[in-house]
C-alpha cells in the first residue's frame, strides 16, 4: 500500500537532515581540518569506549544463549495458532541475505592480508602462526558475536508487532515495556533519532568502502586511474540511478533484478572452491573454527590495554559498531519474517544461518588469498601495504582461471549491483523511520525516500572526500555508540514484557493458553 498522505514526522527528519549535513559538508568544505578531527576523534572515542564496544558483543551473545535455552525460549511470536510463514531454510536464506551487502565482497578476500601483516596477541607478522590466524580471525569478526549483535533488536520488536500487536515500526515503541508512556513524548523522539542516526553512520560506512572499490572495478575495464574524482563520479551516477527508480516507485521490478546479485555470489563461490585450493580451503576452515572456539572469550574481550597495537580498535570494534549500526534495520526485517516462531528459533536460526553464511564465504574467499600468501603466488600482506584495498582485490581475483574474460567482470557486475541495493534498500528504512504512523505493509513517500538516496550521497561523498579507512570507520563507530543504550532499554523492555506476560504461566507450563489474553499496551 502506498503512503500518499506524506505523513511525515518533522520533529524526526529534520534533525536527521540538519546533522547529516552538518557533518558531511565541512568534511567536503575543509578537506584537510576533517582528516585531522576525524584522525583525533577515532583515537578519542575507541580509546575510550572499547571496553563498552567489547562488553556489548559479549552480551549479545550470551544473552541470546542464555534466552535460547531458557524456559523463556518455548514463548511464540503470536498467538497459539499462528504458523511460521516462510519454512525455516528460506527464512535463514532470508535473514542472511538481508544482513549482508557489498560488504563480504570487499573484506573477505583481503581481510586474511591484513592480519597476516599485523596479527593481533603479539604473533610474528608474515607467520605460520599468522597465516592460521588469519583464517579464524575473519571467522571470528563475521560469525556468532556479530550475527547475536543483529538478532538482538529483533526479539523486542517481534514480540511488539506480533504478541503485543503493537503497530511498530520505530524503536521507541519497542521500549516501552520501561517507559511507558514516556516512550511517546521527547526520550521517545530522542531514541528514534539516534536510530535513524545509527543507521545514517553504517550505511556511510558501506559506501564509504563500496564506492572506491565500484570505482576501481570501473578504472580497471575503462583503464583510467583511479581518483577521488572518478569515486566521487561513481557516486553520483549511482545516487542517481536510484533516484530515478525510487522516484517513479519501480521498486518492486527492481528487487527482481538485485535477486541476481545473490546468484552471482553464490557462482563466485563455488567457483573458487573448485577452482581454487579446495582441500587447502577445507583444512583452513577446520583449523579457524578449532582456534576459534578456544580463542572466543580472549578475542571477544580483547582490549589490548598494554601494547595499544590498535588491532581492537581498527578492528573488532570498528566491525561491532558497524553490524550496531545495521542491527536496527535488520531488527525490523527479521521481526517481520518471523511471526510464529519461538524465541529459541529464532535465536539458534538466526546465529546458525547467518554465522555458517558469513564462515562459507570467508573460508572460500579468504582460504583462497591465505593459499597466494603460502604458496608466493601473490604476496598479499606485501601487497596490500602498497597498493589501495581495492586495487589488491583485483590482484588478487586476477590470479583465478578466465580472470579477464569472465570472473572480474562477473565481481563487477555483483558489486554494481549491491551498490545500487544498499543505497535504495537504506533510502527506504530511513524513509518509513520518519513516517509518521507507519504500518509494516505500507510503503514510505517516494520523495521522502529520493531525498534520503539524495542526502546519504552526500554524506557519502563527507566520508570519501576527507579520505581514508579512518572516516569510514569512524562513521560507524561515532553513531553506533549511542544505540547500545537503546539497545539495552529494548532489552529490559522486552525481559519485563515476559516476566508480565508469562512469568506466572510458564511456571504452570500453560503457555499456549495464555497468548491469546495478551492485552496490547496502551
Ligand atoms: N555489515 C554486515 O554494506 C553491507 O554489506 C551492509 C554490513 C554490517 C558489515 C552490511
Amino acid at each position: 500500500m502506498k503512503n500518499t498522505k506524506g505523513n511525515i514526522d518533522y520533529a524526526l527528519m529534520l534533525p536527521a537532515i540538519l546533522v547529516t549535513l552538518l557533518i558531511s559538508l565541512p568534511l567536503v568544505l575543509f578537506k584537510e581540518e576533517g582528516a585531522d578531527i576525524v584522525n583525533a576523534l577515532f583515537k578519542g572515542v575507541t580509546g575510550n569506549f572499547k571496553f563498552i564496544f567489547l562488553l556489548y558483543g559479549f552480551f549479545c551473545v550470551t544473552f541470546l544463549l542464555w534466552l535460547g535455552l531458557s524456559k523463556w525460549g518455548s514463548i511464540k511470536f503470536g498467538g497459539p495458532d499462528d504458523k511460521p510463514e516462510f519454512s525455516t531454510y528460506k527464512w535463514g536464506i532470508m535473514m542472511f541475505c538481508a544482513g549482508i551487502g557489498i560488504a563480504i565482497a570487499r573484506w573477505a578476500f583481503i581481510e586474511p592480508a591484513y592480519y597476516i601483516s599485523a596479527p593481533p596477541l603479539g604473533i610474528l607478522p608474515n607467520s605460520t602462526d599468522a597465516a592460521e590466524w588469519a583464517g579464524m580471525l575473519g571467522q571470528f569478526h563475521w560469525g556468532i558475536t556479530p550475527w547475536a549483535i543483529y538478532a538482538l533488536p529483533a526479539f523486542p520488536i517481534a514480540y511488539a508487532l506480533h504478541v503485543k500487536k503493537l503497530r511498530t515500526l520505530r524503536f521507541s515503541t519497542a521500549c516501552k515495556g520501561v517507559l511507558g508512556s514516556k516512550a511517546d513524548g521527547i526520550i521517545g523522539k530522542i531514541i528514534d533519532i539516534l536510530v535513524i542516526f545509527g543507521m545514517i553512520g553504517g550505511v556511510g560506512t558501506s559506501l564509504g568502502l563500496a564506492v572506491p572499490l565500484v570505482s576501481a572495478l570501473v578504472a580497471h575495464f575503462m583503464g583510467l586511474e583511479q581518483s577521488l574524482y572518478l569515486q566521487l563520479v561513481v557516486l553520483v551516477a549511482f545516487v542517481a540511478l536510484v533516484c530515478v527508480t525510487v522516484f517513479f516507485g519501480l521498486k518492486k521490478g527492481i528487487s527482481k533484478l538485485y535477486d541476481i546479485k545473490t546468484y552471482l555470489a553464490y557462482f563466485l563461490l563455488a567457483f573458487v572452491f573448485i577452482a581454487g585450493p579446495t582441500i587447502f580451503i577445507l583444512n583452513t576452515w577446520v583449523n579457524s573454527i578449532g582456534l576459534m572456539a578456544t580463542n572466543f572469550i580472549r578475542m571477544s574481550l580483547f582490549t589490548d590495554p598494554i601494547a595499544h597495537t590498535g588491532f581492537t580498535e581498527s578492528w573488532t570494534v570498528f566491525y561491532w559498531a558497524w553490524w550496531i549500526a545495521y542491527s536496527p534495520m535488520m531488527g525490523l526485517f527479521v521481526a517481520q519474517i518471523s511471526k510464529g516462531r519461538t524465541i529459541r528459533e529464532l535465536v539458534f536460526g538466526e546465529l546458525f544461518f547467518g554465522s555458517l553464511g558469513c564462515w562459507v564465504f570467508f573460508a572460500v574467499w579468504g582460504g583462497y588469498s591465505i593459499n597466494l600468501q603460502i604458496t608466493d603466488v601473490l604476496n598479499i600482506s606485501q601487497i596490500v601495504k602498497t597498493m589501495t584495498p581495492d586495487g589488491t582485490i583485483v590482484a588478487i581475483l586476477g590470479t583465478l582461471p578466465m580472470a579477464e574474460t569472465l570472473i572480474i567482470p562477473v565481481f563487477a557486475v555483483m558489486c554494481l549491483v549491491f551498490l545500487s541495493g544498499t543505497i535504495s534498500s537504506s533510502a527506504y528504512t530511513l524513509s518509513s523511520q520518519v513516517s509518521k504512523d507507519i504500518g509494516s505493509s505500507e510503503e514510505p513517500n517516494n520523495k521522502v525516500s529520493t531525498l534520503w538516496a539524495i542526502l546519504l550521497g552526500v554524506y557519502a561523498a563527507g566520508l570519501l572526500t576527507t579520505g581514508g579507512l579512518q572516516s569510514v570507520q569512524l562513521s560507524s563507530i561515532i553513531l553506533a555508540l549511542p544505540l547500545i543504550a537503546v539497545m539495552v532499554m529494548m532489552v529490559l523492555s522486552f525481559m519485563k514484557w515476559l516476566h508480565e506476560d508469562y512469568g506466572e504461566i510458564l511456571d504452570t507450563k500453560k503457555v499456549a493458553a495464555k497468548s491469546e489474553d495478551i492485552k496490547p499496551v496502551e
